[in-house]
């Protein structure tokens, strides 16, 4: 009676310790393809122009789709790159579709010395 009891109690203990490792794998392989879909999110894509910096740097977006940049806090910044260019404004947002595949560097020609640099990949 007493051995089956113990020998009960270290199953449950043996089962217990496989089931942590397990749920802990599970937990850490949630987030990453829930964030990959967010990414990839058809339509509307948004850069927050913030702390002097684009938020994303890079952004990855699929042919056809469009980027808005949203000034997040009130200085003079604007968005230049190959094919589109904004503005210099400290409010508001600016708007451009990408059409072709490929890598698009751009900056804020104001702050680009202090690394106001971005990337939108379009694929
Ligand atoms: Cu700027």
């Amino acid at each position: 009676m007493r051995a089956r009891a113990t020998s009960a109690r270290a199953l449950g203990t043996l089962a217990a310790a496989i089931a942590i490792p397990a749920a802990a794998t599970l937990a850490i392989a949630i987030p990453a393809p829930a964030s990959g879909k967010t990414a990839h999110t058809a339509g509307t894509h948004t850069v927050t122009l913030k702390s002097l910096r684009f938020h994303p740097g890079t952004l990855t977006i699929k042919r056809g789709e469009s980027v808005t940049w949203k000034w997040g806090e009130h200085l003079p910044h604007n968005v230049s790159g190959s094919g589109f260019k904004s503005k210099t404004q400290s409010s508001g947002s600016f708007t451009a579709r990408f059409t072709k595949r490929g890598t698009f560097n751009y900056v804020c020609t104001i702050h680009v010395k202090l690394g106001m640099r971005g990337k939108i990949v379009v694929r």
